[in-house]
């Protein structure tokens, strides 16, 4: 299947309306939301969840709201994880990061902006069912709160310059990577009123692919991490267990989706393409 030609045209559609979202201000804050937004990430999160929901039901036009909360989300997350009290990053994505560009305070700021109006948009979104916003409102909360991503985050700052067990790292990474992924697959179910039946099985596979992607970012970070004390997969195994770790979770994550009676065409392929299998 040619997952781009699928794709294309959601992503050029998640790009308009990411920005149609922020405030048409020229205000401090609304400028550096533009500014985030304009140099364009993957978006890999926004499209798990609607590819989810185009194999689940057919469409993907009620998603377009929540899946850009979904990416304000992680782009807080990116934000924040910058900042120099975190992992001191000048740049992201090629470009100067939040606190380069304004400052430390417009940086911390604008992560709290995109955490608070993530809700907002979800909440004012009138293509969801009520139900479905407190759904979509819940686990959103729940993978960026206290538990998951920011637990993450907590406990991968508190190794650095440290050794752990593969226990701790799979911790650490199925809290600071997995969790969004999982969030994603899991709205994908909600917006096609399928969660109830897919909520465990989508769950295991967002692990699944979190951690084959956090692992592959691991070796694209391989030479700033080491310089840096960052405990990662490199501390435990070589690159080429690394390699087998990650061909054996996504490889397990496709046979879960496609053993389990529903038609995951779309999401296959592009969890096929994230890993250029
Ligand atoms: C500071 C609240 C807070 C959380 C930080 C997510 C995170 C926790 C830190 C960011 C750094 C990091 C290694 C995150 C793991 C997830 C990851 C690999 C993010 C990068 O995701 P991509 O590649 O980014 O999808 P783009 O730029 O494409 O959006």
């Amino acid at each position: 299947m040619q997952i781009y030609e699928t794709c294309k045209p959601i992503q050029d559609r998640l790009e308009r309306v990411l920005i149609e979202l922020i405030p048409k201000s020229e205000k401090p804050l609304f400028h550096a939301a533009r500014y985030v937004l304009e140099n364009k990430g993957k978006r890999l999160r926004p499209l798990l969840a609607l590819l989810t929901c185009l194999d689940l039901c057919g469409e993907v036009e009620p998603g377009y709201a929540p899946a850009c909360a979904l990416e304000m989300i992680h782009n807080y997350s990116l934000i924040h994880d910058d900042l120099p009290c975190m992992d001191n990053d000048d740049f992201r994505r090629g470009n100067p990061s939040v606190h380069k560009e304004y400052s430390e305070a417009i940086a911390v700021l604008l992560g709290d902006f995109f955490l608070t109006h993530a809700f907002s948009v979800i909440l004012e979104s009138k293509d969801v069912t009520n139900d479905q916003k407190v759904k979509l409102s819940s686990l959103l909360s729940h993978y960026s709160g206290g538990g998951q991503l920011l637990e993450g985050q907590v406990l991968d700052l508190s190794m650095t310059g440290k050794i752990g067990h593969y226990y701790d790292l799979l911790n650490i990474y199925l809290r600071k990577t997995s969790s969004l992924f999982c969030c994603a697959l899991e709205f994908g179910a909600v917006l096609a009123n399928k969660h109830k039946d897919l909520e465990l099985l989508l769950k295991d596979v967002g692990q699944k692919i979190g951690l084959a992607f956090q692992i592959k970012n691991d070796f694209q970070g391989k030479s700033k991490d080491s310089k840096q004390e960052k405990f990662t997969i490199f501390a435990l195994h070589t690159e080429k267990q690394a390699s087998l770790l990650i061909k054996k979770n996504v490889e397990d994550a496709i046979e879960l989706l496609e053993k389990s009676g529903h038609s995951f065409e779309y999401l296959i392929a592009f969890i096929e393409s994230m890993f250029s299998l």
